[in-house]
């Protein structure tokens, strides 16, 4: 085997060990919620999210800084109620850390709104990381968690309006955010 043969073979080596790497997950810090910020080119979509019931999930003309022109506004209706909205996360894996991280603001004293990391075979079973303010000034909730995943389990990322039983509760969302960070 000459020189120039092994340094090929090795340089294929390497090359194969740097796609395997690259198969393993998308790069760390990369938003993995398409359509985090309910806007494309200051066009209000909720394109990527399934809403529990379309009249309870509205896009309205208001935003947190850094956040365009456009928010997602949940309505509660009932208990437990309809007034979310979910996707699904691909391109993670068990074992890792994730961070979740939206702006809310609720809107009025009775209003405030939840964010959700749910893993399990159904959504509606899913175990459940959760963090919530009822703060009527624009606040940012971040949720750090471990995912243990089994062979059928989903990731989904949920927010929801606050149940209710009399008023309606009301609360906005915005620049949602989904990042492996691998470290705590
Ligand atoms: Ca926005």
């Amino acid at each position: 085997m000459t020189r120039h043969v092994r340094l090929t073979i090795l340089f294929l080596l390497f090359l194969f060990g740097a796609c395997k790497e690259s198969t393993t997950g998308p790069e760390i810090s990369v938003n993995l919620i398409a359509n985090g910020n309910f806007e494309t080119d200051q066009t209000p979509t909720l394109q990527g999210w399934v809403p529990g019931s379309a009249q309870l999930a509205e896009l309205v003309n208001e935003a947190p800084q850094g956040g365009g022109n456009w928010a997602l506004e949940l309505t509660a209706d009932w208990a437990p109620t309809m007034g979310f909205v979910y996707t699904p996360v691909l391109s993670v894996a068990s074992g890792d850390i994730v961070e979740l991280s939206a702006f809310v603001r609720a809107i009025g004293q009775e209003g405030g709104g939840s964010i959700e990391l749910r893993t399990g075979e159904s959504i509606w079973t899913a175990t459940r990381s959760t963090a919530r303010t009822s703060d009527t000034a624009w606040t940012q909730l971040t949720l750090v968690d471990t995912l243990n995943l089994g062979l059928n389990d989903t990731v989904w990322v949920v927010l929801s309006s606050f149940e209710t039983e009399l008023i309606p509760k009301k609360c906005l969302f915005d620049l949602i955010t989904l990042k492996r960070t691998n470290s705590q």
